[in-house]
């Protein structure tokens, strides 16, 4: 398998294929291409028939750092909604095996929704994890906003998406959204020992197990996910997304003066 923006390693029969997002320059931020890329290789992947776990993966300084800001910043609030970016989310959200994510770094706004969608995760020390969305004035859109007030709690999730802080690894890890934290130099190994220990399992079992774990968790989610999707293109038809995320592009405060009665 042939990627522009990320790296498949996986070997004949191995049990484990390894998947890394690899634009350093950008912090691993999300583009179209690379989530239809990763998308198409976890398909490939759950359909072959050695593969029994995946591991996710991006580098020391980035898991990714969010969705491509400057693929957005011109959006209208029809094009957010009608460019079908909810496709490959989707996709990734449907694969069948295990997923284990393996992070470092920076773990922002799509890129910890994407690290949400997967089903374990080993973490590196050096971890921040946070929704900034709201930085760049708009909201998360590929989940965030029903998944991690799932997986932490009301008052938090609340928090962490109202103010965009970042949390660290022991502060994620307490609330339940990391299984390990382990220095940086180890938590790709780590996973890759996990993915291997889970790897030993009934292939059938293992899928039939992330599905109704799943069910537990994704009840109402759907009609929650709509919710958000329709909330996060709307972010697009005032001046302040493109003031916020206009302003990280040029690397200068933005100024907020819209009203919210507007
Ligand atoms: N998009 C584009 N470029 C990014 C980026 C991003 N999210 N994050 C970083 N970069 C780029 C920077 O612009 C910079 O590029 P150059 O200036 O070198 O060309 C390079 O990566 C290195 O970043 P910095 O120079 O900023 O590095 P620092 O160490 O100073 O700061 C940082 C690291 C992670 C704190 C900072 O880069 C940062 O705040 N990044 C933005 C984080 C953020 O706001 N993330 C949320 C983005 S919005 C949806 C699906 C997903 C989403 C929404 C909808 N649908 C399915 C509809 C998700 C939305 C988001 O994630």
């Amino acid at each position: 398998m042939d990627f522009k923006h990320i790296v498949v390693e996986h070997q004949g029969t191995e049990a484990v294929a390894l998947i890394r997002l690899n634009r350093p320059k950008q912090l691993n931020a999300l583009n179209l291409e690379l989530m239809d890329e990763l998308a198409a290789a976890l398909h490939e992947l759950d359909n072959n028939a050695h593969v029994r776990v995946m591991v996710l993966t991006g580098n020391d300084q980035a898991f990714a750092a969010g969705a491509d800001v400057t693929e957005m910043v011109n959006a209208t609030a029809l094009e957010m909604d009608l460019q079908n970016r909810f496709a490959a989310w989707n996709r990734i959200s449907s694969v069948r095996k295990p997923i284990i994510a393996a992070v470092s770094g920076y773990v922002l706004g799509g890129g910890c929704e994407l690290m949400l969608s997967c089903d374990m995760v080993v973490a590196s020390e050096t971890v921040r994890i946070g929704q900034p969305e709201i930085k760049l004035g708009v909201m998360p859109g590929a989940g965030g906003t029903q998944r991690l007030t799932r997986a932490i709690g009301k008052a938090l999730a609340m928090e962490l998406i109202l103010t965009g802080r970042m949390m660290t690894a022991d502060e994620a890890l307490r609330l339940g959204l990391l299984n390990r934290v382990v220095p940086v130099e180890c938590y790709l190994d780590e996973a890759m020992r996990l993915a291997k220990q889970v790897a030993e399992f009934s292939p059938i079992a293992l899928m039939l197990a992330k599905q109704a774990v799943n069910h537990a968790f994704n009840s109402f989610l759907d009609e929650g996910l709509l919710f958000e999707r329709k909330n996060f293109s709307l972010c697009f038809t005032g001046p302040d997304q493109k003031e916020g995320m206009q302003a990280f592009l040029e690397k200068r405060p933005p100024r907020f003066n819209t009203p919210a009665t507007e």
